[in-house]
């Protein structure tokens, strides 16, 4: 009697798994493949980033390993600023892996979006100084075939002592500074340092007429 009430049990939980499925996907929605929980772990590390930091009096750890599928985004802003690549259970939010970021992060890959897409986000923070965050898409316009910088959206947030989680919804306008919108990169910039893990951002494509 009671293996078959189990039964009942785990054929409710598979059905209802199979709706929320079907129900909890918006048409065209895609989550992009940024590696945000920052388990899988770059094989290659420019040297140019390592002497760029050292120029900036930018904090790094020797040897420089980076997650996968980002990049150090050193500009004149990320002076005194720090970087590191944690790879500790004990300290991360999930997974084995988060980041420790006192400057700019970003994606190299550009994705593509069309004005009306959403981007809704989700990412876990913490620093007990209750610093802010800022996430960022950089945006892109594409002219023959090539992207060119025009701007950027961004949403902010403030961390706690604990791991938190911030959510946060960006849509994507027609233009940005009167220039075309066509791609996005993912950034993240925090100038007093914070913990950051389990990121996910969903695009979802807007319906086309
Ligand atoms: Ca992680």
């Amino acid at each position: 009697m009671k293996r078959l009430r189990n039964m009942k049990g785990f054929v409710f939980f598979v059905v209802l798994g199979l709706v929320l499925s079907v129900f909890g996907k918006f048409a065209g929605a895609e989550e992009l493949d940024i590696n945000g929980d920052f388990e899988e772990i770059a094989t290659y590390v420019s040297k140019a980033i390592i002497e760029r930091a050292e120029s900036l009096n930018f904090k790094l750890e020797s040897p420089l390993i980076l997650p996968a599928k980002w990049t150090l985004n050193l500009t004149a802003t990320a002076k005194d600023g720090e970087f590191r690549f944690i790879q500790d259970k004990s300290q991360s939010k999930s997974g084995n892996n988060c980041i420790y970021l006192k400057g700019h992060i970003m994606t190299p890959t550009i994705f593509e979006v069309s004005a009306g897409d959403e981007v809704e986000v989700t990412f876990f923070a913490k620093n007990p100084e209750k610093s802010e965050i800022f996430f960022y898409l950089y945006g892109y316009g594409k002219t023959e075939g090539k992207y060119a910088s025009i701007g950027s959206l961004f949403f902010k947030t403030t961390t706690e002592s604990e791991w938190s989680e911030k959510t946060g919804k960006l849509s994507i306008p027609e233009k940005v500074n009167n220039k075309e919108l066509n791609g996005i990169r993912i950034a993240f910039t925090n100038k007093d340092g914070a913990f950051i893990d389990n990121l996910k951002v969903n695009l979802k494509k807007a319906t086309k007429e």
